[in-house]
């Protein structure tokens, strides 16, 4: 089967199918980008490279507490969450709408990965970084099954049939997912990331990044979503809308374009909102937009996003920014120049690592951009919670906006 030529209909038993399904199963980002060709040994950093790229900079390491595993979220409070409830109430009680900011998740769309090095394209509807698979789900009960309860009722019920990579869909990041050196946010040692638990009897889990059974599992013993989970996020957020300040046509940047801290404060300023400490910030590329687009191409290693600079990273430290959400895949370009070097998510370094603010991937963004571009209000009540996984490395999400749009007329 070519890269394409495959549609939501594909026999799941079919045997190239279940071989693209093998192939890539649990191979993980790494591996993915390495057929990719952007593999360690492809570019010019190293480690040490990314800790001398950052050493200067600011990081907020202890400053909750040497047991902090929230990070930035910390600095939204009371105050915050009114500030969030003041924008959404700017144009008062009429005209408050909402929007949720998830991809869908079609369920569907495992049979997006087509060969070696190829990610999902515009005909899946499930983008995700490489070497995550999107997640087929299937019923288990329906009206070909279910038995009347007493009484009469009856019910549907499903599952997922595939594995779910839990940054597969819109989600947030846990502060300890990405580091470098040997230690996660907050100095703990990355040995959190890989904590072990036994059982007394075999479990589904993971042998060598392939599914199989197993009598002990691994996940995080800290810095895991959970803190997040229960803390959730309420506050004033600021969507800055680069795809349309300087964007195609379609209002999307192109593929492999940088945003950087002035296109920020440039797209802010055309918008006519103010940016203020501890907001909340949206940026939109218009990238996963085109997933859904049969015309137009999508590259997860190469989308537009958010590009490393000192300033940036002061900035955000300086702002108090507790979050970052985006309508890309991993907010940040994935691979980005700086100096002689090639980095691949330095800003997952210097964000979440030494920052401990939060990254929103994913986000489904063009019903809230067209409406503020609409009425021209670009500040909102920004709630969102990830799902509480223990020991998980993300959680997916479907954060939730309410907003001011143009007064209604008064009814005569
Ligand atoms: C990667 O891990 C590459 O991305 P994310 O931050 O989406 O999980």
């Amino acid at each position: 089967m070519s890269g394409h030529d495959h549609d939501h209909g594909t026999d799941p038993s079919d045997e190239s199918s279940a071989d693209r399904r093998n192939f890539m199963r649990g191979c993980g980002a790494a591996a993915a980008m390495a057929v990719a060709g952007l593999g360690v040994d492809s570019v010019a950093a190293t480690e040490a490279d990314l800790d001398a790229l950052l050493d200067d900079l600011p990081d907020n390491w202890d400053r909750w507490g040497e047991d902090d595993e929230l990070g930035a979220l910390n600095l939204l409070g009371s105050e915050e969450a009114f500030a969030g409830m003041k924008a959404a109430m700017q144009r008062g009680p009429t005209g408050i709408e909402r929007f949720t900011l998830q991809t869908p998740m079609t369920g569907e769309a495992i049979d997006a990965l087509v060969g070696e090095g190829d990610a999902p394209t515009t005909d899946t509807g499930d983008p995700m970084f490489p070497g995550r698979t999107p997640a087929r789900r299937d019923n288990a009960a329906d009206a070909r099954t279910a038995e009347p309860y007493p009484g009469g009722m009856q019910f549907s019920d499903d599952r997922f049939v595939t594995e779910f990579f839990l940054h597969g869909t819109t989600h947030m990041d846990a502060l300890g997912h990405g580091w470098y050196g040997d230690e996660v946010y907050n100095g703990r040692d990355e040995s959190v990331t890989a904590a072990s638990k036994e059982f007394d009897h075999a479990v589904p889990g993971c042998v060598d990044g392939e599914a199989g059974e197993v009598n002990e599992t691994h996940g995080h013993s800290a810095i895991d979503i959970s803190p997040l989970a229960d803390a959730g996020v309420a506050g004033r957020g600021v969507l800055l809308d680069v795809g349309r300040a300087r964007g195609d046509d379609c209002d999307r940047l192109p593929l492999g374009a940088e945003v950087t801290l002035e296109d920020l404060r440039a797209t802010a300023k055309a918008q006519g909102v103010e940016l203020r400490e501890r907001d909340i910030i949206l940026l939109r590329t218009g990238s996963i937009e085109r997933v859904t687009d049969p015309d137009t191409e999508w590259d997860p290693l190469n989308e537009p996003g958010l590009v490393f600079s000192e300033d940036l990273i002061r900035w955000v430290h300086d702002m108090e920014i507790p979050m970052i959400g985006a309508d890309n895949v991993a907010v940040e370009k994935v691979t980005q120049s700086v100096g002689d070097h090639t980095f691949v998510l330095p800003l997952h370094g210097a964000l979440l690592r030494d920052l401990g603010v939060s990254l929103n991937e994913i986000l489904w963004l063009e019903e809230l951009a067209t409406q503020c571009a609409d009425d021209g209000i670009y500040d909102f009540l920004l709630t969102s919670a990830p799902l509480h996984v223990e020991r998980a490395t993300g959680g997916p999400v479907n954060p939730v906006v309410l907003k001011a749009t143009k007064p209604k007329k008064k009814r005569s």
